[in-house]
């Protein structure tokens, strides 16, 4: 049996600050569709392991919900799923009819994860009905990092080693929810990790993403990569985020060392605000008028 492993798919309809593309939604297409060829192409099932959708609230517009829903309608050999953090409303499960992946579960073209292994929504405890519980896959989302020398110091990540000691019985454990992939086996054991589908913040410019074709047969693990060009990513949004921040600072600088600065506080405001951006210009006129106002 050979499975397909993706995750964090993060369909949207916004796009991201970092992408260039022309078109958001056919690069969201097109990134699917290979999905779904090297399911077919493999006669692998596409197991996806949470985070269908981006927004927080668990809810897309309807035409992104379709866009899932027409290329998933291709594969061959089942689409299983499961509910990633970014799914479910309030990260629950008791929400999930007020959210897009509600519509896809609700659809009848995906099967529940929970078919082919021990497998759990986002936050919820793994289900006593588990009917593949025994056949040594584990499908979870969470943050998990192939050594325990990449674990951010704050967060709620566990190593690979630490997840494989979590399941003794398990053989194969594939997760979601780390954007940057990686492949983990020791002792004939496996941590499959897909990463991202599509690059979607600026520091994943140099990213490759891709999928995990696994033959649980010959225990064959391998990479294909998700088309997806990198001249699309750019970090121009943080330079401008930044200059703003070092011109702000520089008039908090001004007004520290008394620079260029007289005693009449009003028209410091107003010489201050020739400087600066129009929305702190804006913000101080009102200020000023505010100010007026109150003595008049
Ligand atoms: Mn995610």
């Amino acid at each position: 049996m050979k499975l397909l492993i993706a995750a964090d798919l993060h369909l949207r309809a916004d796009q991201p600050r970092c992408r260039l593309d022309d078109d958001w939604r056919m690069t969201q297409t097109l990134a699917l569709r290979q999905m779904v060829k090297y399911a077919n192409e493999n006669e692998a099932s596409l197991c996806i392991v949470g985070d269908i959708f981006h927004p927080l609230s668990g809810k897309v517009p309807p035409w992104v919900e379709n866009m899932f829903l027409r290329q998933i309608a291709k594969v061959k050999r089942g689409t299983f799923v499961l509910a990633g953090n970014h799914d479910l409303p309030n990260h629950s499960w008791s929400n999930v009819h007020e959210s897009s992946f509600g519509v896809v579960w609700n659809s009848k073209r995906v099967q529940a994860l929970t078919e082919l292994g021990l497998a759990s929504h986002f936050g919820e405890p793994f289900p006593d009905d588990n009917q593949g519980a025994n056949t040594g896959l584990v499908f979870i989302h969470t943050l998990v990092f192939a050594s325990a020398k990449e674990l951010p110091p704050d967060e709620k990540a566990i190593s690979a080693m630490e997840l494989l000691a979590q399941f003794p019985n398990a053989k194969w454990i594939f997760t979601g929810d780390n954007h940057r992939h990686f492949h983990v086996e020791k002792n004939g054991r496996h941590v499959v990790n897909p990463g991202c589908l599509l690059r979607q913040a600026a520091d994943f410019k140099d990213y490759q993403p891709g999928v995990y074709l696994v033959d649980l047969t010959t225990e064959e693990v391998i990479r294909l990569s998700i088309p997806d060009d990198g001249e699309m990513v750019t970090d121009a949004y943080i330079k401008t985020e930044n200059d703003r921040k070092a011109r702000i600072d520089a008039f908090i600088e001004t007004v520290k060392t008394g620079k260029a600065i007289t005693l009449d506080f009003q028209s410091n405001l107003e010489t201050a605000a020739k400087d600066i951006d129009n929305k702190v210009a804006k913000m101080i006129n009102s200020l000023v008028k505010e100010a007026n106002g109150s003595e008049g």
